[in-house]
């Protein structure tokens, strides 16, 4: 369910009422901003496949929102999310999970085309940590404890934790992390560039929210194509990413945002940007 508040806290933990599906997923905007939060604090948001279903539709309905600009994910004080759901997996046969199919949910999350910034306060772990790491900007609160521990489970990362852990903080630290299941702290995740920000654990929602509000105030069309640029340098070699943000560097000449941002600041006064 989609409320619409204006708060420092985020979308409180709530219980479905009487007969009602669980919502396992709280959605409120504010302004520009699309804030979701994962609701399900007694199993430290674990993130089952309703759950990622949930998120996979209101990330896809925010994103062809034009009245949303930025969105945020957060989870609880304890947990930002300690992973796929092991219950739900654990009897699985490979036949059941390739039919499943899951990963299709992922790849729908990866394609949001808005920036997606990250609340992360306790357990980011497997594919929390996966999933953290597919948003754009990262919060972390100091009580942040990061990790693919699936090895302790007798598996592997596998929504992508191999690659973007690896390409975020080089093959001796992943390896490190991901063959000893180790978890890291926020400050080491900061130094290594694994998150944006360290925050105590109090400041943490407030301040995510306030650079999503800060970025909202930029030009839509600029903060997306930003996004894909900075994203391609993870897909690429340095020559072809270099080339690609080249055309999309022109690309936004075709803009209004580009002409007004561009023109305030000759002008010596605020931009207002239409999304045109
Ligand atoms: N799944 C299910 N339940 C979980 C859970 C998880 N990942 N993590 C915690 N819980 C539940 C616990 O079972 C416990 O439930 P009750 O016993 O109270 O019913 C409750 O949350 C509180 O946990 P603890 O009692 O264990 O709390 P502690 O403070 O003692 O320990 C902990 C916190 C986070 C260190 C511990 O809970 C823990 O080690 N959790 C598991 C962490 C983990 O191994 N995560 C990786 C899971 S594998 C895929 C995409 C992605 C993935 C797979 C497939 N496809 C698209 C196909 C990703 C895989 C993974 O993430």
């Amino acid at each position: 369910m989609t409320s619409t508040a204006s708060m420092t806290k985020p979308p409180r933990e709530n219980a479905p009422p009487p007969g009602a599906t669980e919502s396992l997923i709280l959605a409120e905007t504010d302004g520009a901003v699309g804030i979701i939060r994962f609701n399900r604090p007694k199993v430290l948001n674990a993130l089952n496949p309703e759950l990622m279903t949930q998120l996979a539709d209101q990330l896809e309905a925010w994103d062809a929102d034009d009245s949303l600009h930025v969105l945020l994910i957060t989870g609880g004080d304890r947990a930002f999310a300690a992973g796929a759901d092991i219950g739900d997996m654990a009897e699985r046969s490979v036949v059941e999970m390739e039919q499943r199919n899951q990963f299709a949910t992922w790849d729908r999350i990866r394609r949001v085309r808005k920036p997606i910034v990250a609340a992360v306060s306790g357990f980011a772990l497997g594919g929390g940590c996966e999933l953290m790491m597919m948003c754009d900007v990262v919060v972390a609160s100091e009580t942040a404890q990061i990790g693919q521990p699936e090895i302790n489970l007798g598996v592997m990362p596998g929504a992508g934790g191999t690659q973007r852990l690896t390409r975020a903080v080089g093959k001796a630290v992943a390896m490190d992390m991901i063959l000893t299941g180790r978890f890291m702290d926020a400050g080491e995740a900061l130094q290594r560039g694994l998150v944006s920000r360290v925050v105590p654990p109090e400041h943490c929602y407030t301040e995510a929210l306030k650079i999503a509000r800060l970025m909202a105030s930029k030009g839509p069309i600029a903060l997306r194509i930003a996004k894909e640029a900075v994203n391609k340098a993870f897909e690429s070699s340095l020559a072809e990413g270099v080339e690609y943000e080249r055309k999309l560097f022109y690309m936004l000449f075709a803009t209004d945002d580009q002409k007004e941002g561009m023109r305030a600041f000759v002008d010596k006064r605020r931009p207002k940007f239409e999304g045109k």
